[in-house]
């Protein structure tokens, strides 16, 4: 199996739109990606190589300070923002037959005024909150193209996303550290992310190297390539549900490095998640040749927004 590569470029954040034309051939591309895989490599988007490895920078800055430094930021002592601040190693279990994931993570799910940033590493809250724009940005983009794959009007799609960036709704950049691993430590059957799928319509990955595996048709893990300036996006499990599964989300997970030789042990490994998430579940349903949509608000849709 190998994951389609696609060019964005007719539709990447440098342009102001896209023709009709181009967003039927982008639909039809991305529409054949998400049904085959669940997953697409997306060039040219308009992020580039640089913004990711200075939002990356500024991150690893704020792992490698002493835990004392990131306590005052940690998620749930936000009352604005629930999931969003820093999560430390071993508090998430994204399988839960698993010991604690072996990485931390800064959540940015909330732009509110009120959100106290760290000031210890310099143009912390800059680089994130623009690289959180960024990536909404893109990822409205993709939800267009995404509507047009299944016949249904834009807005369809980007009103189920209205408010990111606040209380009303539940999307997050995750910022995340996957620390060199100590293999005496290492618990029996740990590793750096258990085997999970995304819970909400579609995420955005960036990653530093490779590490991650998804799970194939087949049944067996295989290792997802690094390609340097390109975004890989993913359905998630609303997404699956409002497209009747024609658009499937992937288990994926990290590689368990203790399993590897010794150089990757000692290896650092860091990855930017955007996670869109909407608390508004959309039926589509096939009448005759149209669609009729049907939009209801989730009524345990906050309960899903955090790991
Ligand atoms: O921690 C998460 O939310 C998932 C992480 C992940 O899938 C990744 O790093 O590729």
């Amino acid at each position: 199996m190998s994951i389609p590569v696609v060019d964005f470029g007719d539709y990447s954040l440098d342009k102001h739109d896209v023709t009709d034309e181009r967003l039927q051939e982008l639909s039809q591309m991305l529409g054949a990606a998400f049904t085959d895989f669940g997953f697409v490599f997306l060039k040219n988007t308009g992020i580039t190589r640089e913004e990711v490895e200075n939002a990356m920078a500024v991150g690893l800055k704020f792992f490698l300070q002493p835990d004392d430094m990131k306590k005052p930021f940690s998620r749930g002592t936000f009352p604005v923002g629930p999931n969003h601040g820093w999560v430390s190693a071993e508090a998430e279990r994204l399988n839960p037959l698993r010991p604690g994931d072996l990485k931390e993570s800064f959540n940015i799910s909330s732009l509110h005024p009120d959100i106290k940033w760290p000031l210890s590493v310099s143009n912390f809250e800059k680089t994130q909150v623009s690289f959180f724009q960024r990536c909404k940005e893109l990822s409205l983009r993709v939800l267009r193209v995404l509507a047009q794959s299944v016949g249904v009007d834009p807005d369809v799609f980007l009103n189920a996303h209205k408010s990111i960036g606040t209380s009303k709704n539940g999307s997050a950049l995750r910022c995340l550290y996957y620390s060199p691993v100590n293999s005496d430590k290492v618990k029996e059957n740990q590793v750096r992310c258990g085997e999970h799928t995304d819970y909400g319509s579609l995420t955005l990955l960036f990653q530093s190297s490779e590490g991650l595996q998804v799970l194939t048709h087949s049944g067996e893990f295989i290792s997802v390539p690094c390609i340097p300036d390109a975004v890989l996006v993913n359905i998630a499990d609303l997404m699956q549900r409002w497209t009747s599964d024609q658009f499937v989300s992937v288990v994926s997970r990290e590689r368990v490095v203790f399993l590897r030789s010794f150089l990757e042990l000692h290896q650092c490994h860091r990855a930017f998640l955007f996670l869109t998430v909407t608390w508004k579940n959309i039926h589509l349903k096939k009448k005759e040749s149209k669609i009729e949509v049907q939009t209801e608000v989730l009524r345990r849709g906050k309960e899903l927004t955090c790991r």
